[in-house]
C-alpha cells in the first residue's frame, strides 16, 4: 500500500502533473530526481537554456579532461599501452560542439570547389556500395600534444602526452571519391567541413576547415572513414564519418565530415591561415614574435615515443629486471631504431623496434631493464627515425603556438 502511494502523482500544492514530468524527463533524456520540489512556474534550466551536458559518451573515466566546452580529453600513458588504442581510450580534441541527433541515412558526402569537375554528394550507403573499402591502422597525434612543457607557454589546451592514439581505421579512400568527382588539373588543395557547431552558437562560423595537399589526399592511406577498430566511430572521434590522413597533425583528419573541397590554391578555411597549427619555417628563439609570412604549414608529425608500461611511479625489487614497452611513430617515416637510457641520457642501450603494420601505423618496443643499485630512476626512450633524427631528450624547437614537442618521455622508477 504504502508503495503505490509513493508512485502516485505529487499531491503538494501547485505540483506539475505526471504526464508534464515525464515529458520533461524525456526531453533531458533522463529524469527529473528532485520534481516535487520544483515550483511549478519554473521550468528545468537545462529545458529553457539549452544546456549542453558535458557528456564524455562512450569514453573511459580516467581520461584526463583539459576542458569541457569544447571537450579536450588526453589519455594517461600507461592506458595507451594496447596494441591498438580502444575507441573509448582514444583522445578527443575538439573545437566545437558536435552535432547532434545524426541520421545515417539521411548524411551526405558532398564534393566541390573550384577545381572539382562537378559538384556530386554521395550518402553512406552510396560510399560503401560504390567503392572498394580498406582498412589501415594509423595513428593520430594532436600537433599541440606535449605544449605544456613549452616556455614561454604557449596558449591552447595545454596537452602532457596523450594526445595520440593508433586506431584501425576502415572506409573509402578518398583518392577514389576524388576520382569518381573528377580533379581538375589545377588542384593544389583539399579542404573539409565538419558538422559541428561553432561555441558561439552562431550557425554560420565555421568551427575548423583545413586540408592538405592534394598529393597527400591521393594517398593510398587517406581515408574517408567511418569504422573505428570494428565499430561505428565514436560520437566524439566523428561519427559517423570523418578523414583520416597519417603522419600530419591530427586536426588535418576533419571530423563529422560532410563536406570536402578540392581548391585551386591552399586552402583557407578557419584554423588554416595565421598562425594556426603553423611553425616558424626557420627556429626562433624563445618567445620571439614570429611574422606570418615566417610560418609554415605543419605537414609532418615528428618521430616521437611513449614508454605505456610500466607506469611512471613503478617500483621493483634490486634483482628484478623490468620489462618495459611502449610505441614509437615518426610521421610518414619509419621508427629504425629505440633505445632507454637509466642515467639520463649519458648512455642509451637498444630496444627491440617492430616494424609498422603499414605505413603510418605506430610500432611497438620492448626491453628488459636492469638496475645497478638501489634508489630512483628514471626510464628515458628514445626514437629514431629513418633519417636518423631522433627525439631530443628535453625539447624541441621553441614554437610561438606550441606545437609538436616530440622530447624523449621519462618515467620514474624506484628500486628497492
Ligand atoms: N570537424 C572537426 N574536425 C576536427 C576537429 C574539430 O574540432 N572539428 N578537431 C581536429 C583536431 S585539432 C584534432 S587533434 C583531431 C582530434 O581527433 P579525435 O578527437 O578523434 O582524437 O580532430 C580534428 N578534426
Ligand atoms: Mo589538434
Amino acid at each position: 500500500m504504502t508503495k503505490k502511494k509513493k508512485q502516485s502523482a505529487p499531491t503538494r500544492r501547485g505540483f506539475l502533473k505526471q504526464s508534464a514530468l515525464t515529458a520533461m524527463s524525456i526531453a533531458l533524456g533522463t529524469k527529473v530526481v528532485f520534481a516535487n520540489y520544483l515550483p511549478a512556474d519554473m521550468l528545468p534550466i537545462a529545458l529553457t537554456d539549452a544546456t549542453d551536458f558535458f557528456d564524455l559518451k562512450g569514453k573511459h573515466p580516467d581520461l584526463i579532461v583539459l576542458n569541457d566546452r569544447p571537450i579536450n580529453a588526453e589519455t594517461p600513458p600507461h592506458l595507451l599501452d594496447d596494441a591498438l588504442t580502444p575507441n573509448e581510450l582514444f583522445f578527443v580534441r575538439n573545437n566545437g560542439i558536435p552535432p547532434k541527433n545524426i541520421d545515417t541515412k539521411t548524411w551526405t558526402l558532398t564534393i566541390e570547389g573550384e577545381s572539382a569537375r562537378q559538384s556530386k554528394s554521395y550518402t553512406l550507403a552510396d560510399l560503401k556500395a560504390k567503392f572498394a573499402s580498406y582498412s589501415y591502422d594509423i595513428t593520430l597525434e594532436c600537433g599541440g600534444n606535449g605544449r605544456k612543457e613549452f616556455n614561454p607557454p604557449a596558449k591552447g589546451n595545454q596537452w602532457n602526452l596523450g594526445a595520440v592514439g593508433c586506431a584501425t581505421w576502415t572506409g573509402v579512400r578518398l583518392k577514389d571519391v576524388l576520382q569518381d568527382v573528377g580533379i581538375k588539373s589545377d588542384a593544389v588543395y583539399i579542404g573539409y567541413y565538419g558538422k559541428d557547431t561553432h561555441l558561439s552558437g552562431d550557425a554560420k562560423k565555421v568551427v575548423i576547415s583545413r586540408g592538405v595537399p592534394i598529393e597527400k589526399a591521393l594517398e593510398e592511406e587517406s581515408l574517408i572513414a567511418w569504422e573505428m577498430n570494428g565499430q561505428a566511430i565514436p560520437m566524439l572521434n566523428g561519427y559517423p564519418l570523418r578523414l583520416i590522413f597519417g603522419g600530419y597533425p591530427a586536426s588535418a583528419s576533419g571530423k563529422w565530415l560532410h563536406k570536402i573541397v578540392i581548391r585551386n590554391k591552399v586552402h583557407d578555411g578557419p584554423k588554416m591561415t595565421g598562425q594556426a597549427y603553423r611553425v616558424p619555417c626557420k627556429p626562433v628563439a624563445p618567445g620571439a614574435k614570429v611574422a606570418e609570412k615566417d610560418m609554415c604549414i605543419i605537414e609532418a608529425m615528428p618521430v616521437k615515443s611513449l614508454i605505456t608500461f610500466p607506469k611512471s611511479g613503478a617500483t621493483i625489487k634490486l634483482n628484478q629486471t623490468l620489462p618495459i614497452r611502449g610505441h614509437a611513430w615518426a610521421g610518414a617515416k619509419q621508427v629504425t631504431e629505440m633505445h632507454y637510457s637509466i642515467d639520463f641520457g649519458s648512455t642509451w642501450q637498444p630496444c627491440t623496434i617492430n616494424a609498422p603494420k603499414n605505413r603510418f601505423a605506430w610500432q611497438h618496443f620492448t626491453a628488459n631493464v636492469r638496475f645497478p643499485e638501489t634508489g630512483y630512476y628514471e626510464v628515458w626512450a628514445r626514437a629514431t627515425d629513418s633519417d636518423n633524427i631522433a627525439q631530443p631528450m628535453l625539447l624541441p624547437g621553441w614554437n610561438p603556438k606550441g606545437y609538436l614537442n616530440n622530447a624523449c618521455h621519462r618515467i620514474a622508477v624506484k628500486v628497492v
